[in-house]
């Protein structure tokens, strides 16, 4: 029998084309936790990856580049998808980032749904699509990623592709009040029922999406036990049965482990803790690592920590919080403001509380080393990850596999992913709340040794139980299982019927 191979599909590649000063393109490897836990199951399955390479070129990509993208991954295929400067514009700038991202995570006043911006989210799926038509043959298992391609599972259906496609969500899913509010509501629906399996981050999000389904979708049956478990639940449509689970996703936490060992990230965490303006021996560190999005809450978490400082002006030069942003999305006009907003608030709360020898706050707009971020997570004594909504966040996860001492506070918002797996033992807060935030800061800086690493021990251990293979495994198990007998009968299937309000508002 044939081996099915597996074609992963995302809108970046694992790998950056840039072009060099005098005109030549460069192929860079791409490094995270998806590249690392893909890399081997592409390899054991002859896999392929098809997306963007993150250059933007008029034309289509000139075959004799492709040796020299090869190069850059080795033992599965890449191909890539070339996009233009209208399609990143309005495909990606667009209805990705300027109309799913903010719908999905609440943010609806921040959408821009413009026609235009749909007409090319669709165009460039059916080119992501056609890619994979190519290199795909029948039993090949086809996994694609993300909110950027929603539409290419119901595309390859277009082109009769008849092997099983999987989806992961790797951010929330809203729920129906807020999805409803989407132009194409039907239409991005409709294209999830699509695929053969559907993986979300947390039971919210599957519940929402379920909730949808019920609301918009007609004809549509799930299993009543499961519908709203963190199990894997079975959706009947249109003669076909769409599996939908939770399945966290993390990180490759020996790495992480390991280089937090590293004699050469021990000397650097301790050079920062030395080098902090004012340090003595009992400052303690606080830390924030976000990429620039109004979705991860820094303006809010400045203001908890400007709270703080007015609050308890006893920590005054005892407390120094490194907030790193890594540059993101600045073509769009919201995360611009963005950055002026966090560097406003930034000058505030040093020209409010700074001395000739204390500095408060260390801002730092830009991508470190892998090593550096490491050695910023073991030189911390509090995390401070307080996205207003985040799909997972592995920022958490990443600080604590890094923790190896273990007498760190991780202080986590409640709108988090990680927050359905750290409840018990991160200080969980509501980022929108400042006073209750500013309050958390000073719980951790006064828990008691004992209480930290207790916390912090079950955090890890949680970590390296689900770590990213974890992950992998569980979703391709969930994917490939034939017999799921411990499955519901039909009988036990309730029907997904539209309210009938929103049925006629929907289908007239
Ligand atoms: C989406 C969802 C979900 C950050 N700064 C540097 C750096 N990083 C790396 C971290 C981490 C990653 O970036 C950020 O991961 P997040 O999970 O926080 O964030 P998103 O980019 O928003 O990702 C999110 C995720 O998808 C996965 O499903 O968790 O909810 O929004 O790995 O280490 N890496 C380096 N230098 C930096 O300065 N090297």
């Amino acid at each position: 029998m044939k081996k099915s191979h597996i074609i992963i599909v995302s809108n970046r590649l694992p790998l950056i084309l840039k072009k060099t000063e005098d005109g030549k393109i460069e192929v860079e490897k791409g490094a995270g936790g998806l590249v690392t836990a893909m890399a081997p199951i592409l390899k054991n399955r002859n896999g392929t990856w098809v997306g963007w390479p993150g250059y933007v070129q008029e034309s289509d990509m000139d075959d004799t580049m492709l040796p020299e993208i090869q190069k850059a991954v080795s033992g599965y295929s890449v191909k890539p998808v070339m996009l233009n400067s209208d399609e990143l514009k309005k495909f990606y700038e667009g209805f990705s980032n300027s109309i799913i991202w903010p719908l999905f995570h609440g943010f609806i006043g921040k959408c821009l749904f413009l026609p235009e911006y749909w007409a090319s989210y669709q165009a460039v799926n059916k080119k992501f699509a056609l890619t994979v038509y190519q290199n795909a043959d029948d039993p090949d298992f086809i996994w694609v990623h993300d909110y950027q391609l929603i539409l290419v599972g119901a595309q390859l259906q277009k082109f009769h592709k008849r092997t099983p496609i999987g989806f992961f969500l790797h951010i929330p899913f809203p729920p129906i009040d807020t999805f409803i509010r989407c132009p194409w509501r039907f239409e991005l629906l409709s294209a999830m029922l699509e695929y053969d399996i559907i993986g979300f981050h947390t039971i919210l999000s599957k519940r929402n999406f379920i909730g949808c389904i019920k609301k918009i979708i007609q004809d549509a049956q799930i299993d009543a036990k499961k519908a709203f478990d963190e199990t894997v639940s079975e959706l009947r449509f249109n003669n076909r049965v769409i599996r939908i689970g939770v399945f966290p996703i993390s990180i490759d936490y020996n790495e992480f482990f390991l280089h937090a060992w590293d004699s050469d990230v021990y000397k650097r965490s301790k050079e920062i803790r030395n080098n902090a303006p004012g340090t003595k021996l009992d400052t303690k560190i606080l830390l924030g690592v976000d990429r620039l999005d109004y979705t991860k809450g820094i303006p809010e978490r400045l203001k908890a920590f400007k709270r703080f400082l007015t609050r308890f002006p006893k920590f005054h030069k005892k407390v120094h919080f490194i907030q790193l942003v890594v540059p993101s999305r600045r073509e769009i006009t919201a995360y611009a403001d963005l950055k002026l907003k966090i560097e406003q608030l930034v000058g505030e709360i040093n020209g409010l509380f700074s001395t000739n020898d204390w500095l408060p706050v260390q801002y730092m707009f830009r991508n470190l080393e892998r090593n550096e971020l490491i050695s910023l997570y073991r030189a911390c004594d509090i995390a401070l990850v307080t996205p207003l909504k985040d799909g997972m966040n592995l920022i958490a996860k990443e600080y604590c596999a890094c923790n190896i001492d273990e007498k760190g506070v991780l202080i986590l918002s409640e709108f988090a992913g990680a927050a359905h797996q750290f409840y018990q033992d991160a200080v969980l807060v509501n980022p929108y709340d400042i006073e209750g935030t500013a309050s958390a800061i000073y719980m951790a800086l006064n828990m008691p040794l004992e209480e930290k690493s207790q916390r912090m021990r079950n955090l890890r251990e949680n970590v390296k139980n689900k770590d990213i293979f974890w992950w992998l495994n569980s979703f391709l198990n969930a994917a490939i299982e034939k017999d799921l007998s411990s499955f519901p009968q039909v009988d036990e299937y309730f029907p997904c019927k539209p309210d009938f309000e929103l049925q006629s508002m929907v289908f007239l």
